[in-house]
């Protein structure tokens, strides 16, 4: 099949601009424990009392199964990108493609620098952010306008990172399909270096490190040190994801800094 170009998934559209939010959504420690499944894998994590990522909460059905059946046939009626081991899907923004194994010297640099415009955020899944926004987890005044649609089978997973500063908080991560882990490690300071420079390894961690279970229908809301020195981590072929059938699709929903100050103290309800 011949190989797409980067036109093929992305067309340029005007970006409205943003606003940045400022709702408040916590879990406490004890409360995140209770979401970390139990697993041989993950067993010395889990007893260790001292590890909680401030700042993120799991809301537990956030969409309920008829929701999810829905967004997944609309996601699967749509054009993916094919251009990375998981399949993904970007709503909003700029974004780069990353360049193929076979690409010559030329074509990685052309890819490389290449920036992208995706179209808005589907009409499909505004209900999406209007749920969200119902439940203060972003201001009205702020909604978010990027997503990335990641789509994980069994062998799949997304390195260790820190969303982009450019973006606000929170960062919010809607698990359809299978459930599975995050990981989470501690940074020393908060540092987004990007993956594509490798400059996300250099980050220097603490050593926690934390694996949260994500349900199928859950919101993970990330604030704070959660969304600023916690790097999280989908990780790759990870032992637990039974069936050939097995498959997580992620939305992850980012506002961009700067343009409003939000107004109410703001939980989220679960
Ligand atoms: O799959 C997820 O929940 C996280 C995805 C993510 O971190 C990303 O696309 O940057």
């Amino acid at each position: 099949m011949k190989r797409k170009t980067l036109h093929d998934y992305f067309h340029k559209e005007a970006r409205p601009a943003v606003d940045e939010r400022a709702s408040h959504v916590e879990e406490s420690p004890k409360e995140q424990k209770s979401r970390l499944a139990p697993s041989g894998e993950t067993r010395h994590l889990l007893d260790r009392s001292d590890v909680s990522v401030p700042g993120l909460s799991v809301l537990q059905s956030f969409v309920s199964p008829v929701e999810q059946a829905t967004l997944l046939a609309f996601l699967d009626s749509q054009t993916w990108r094919t251009d990375l081991s998981r399949r993904t899907k970007h709503y909003g923004g700029t974004y780069c493609l990353m360049p193929f194994a076979t690409a010559t010297p030329a074509e990685r640099v052309a890819i490389s620098q290449t920036i992208i415009t995706a179209p808005p955020i589907a009409p499909e899944l505004h209900w999406l952010i209007e749920r969200m926004v119902s439940r203060a987890i972003y201001a009205p005044t702020a909604r978010p306008e990027f997503c990335i649609v990641n789509g994980y089978l069994r062998p799949h997973g997304i390195s260790a990172h820190v969303e982009n500063f450019r973006f606000g908080e929170p960062v919010c991560s809607l698990t359809l399909g299978s459930g599975d882990f995050m990981r989470f490690h501690e940074l020393a300071a908060p540092h987004d270096g990007s993956v594509r420079s490798g400059a996300e390894a250099k980050a220097p961690r603490t050593g926690k490190r934390v694996d949260i279970w994500l349900p199928s229908g859950s919101l993970c809301v990330l604030r704070g040190k959660a969304r600023y020195q916690w790097q999280h981590e989908i990780v790759r072929g990870r032992r637990g994801r039974v069936g050939d059938e097995w498959r997580r699709v992620s939305l992850t929903f980012r506002v961009e800094k700067g343009k409003t100050t939000a107004t109410a103290d703001t939980r989220a309800k679960e």
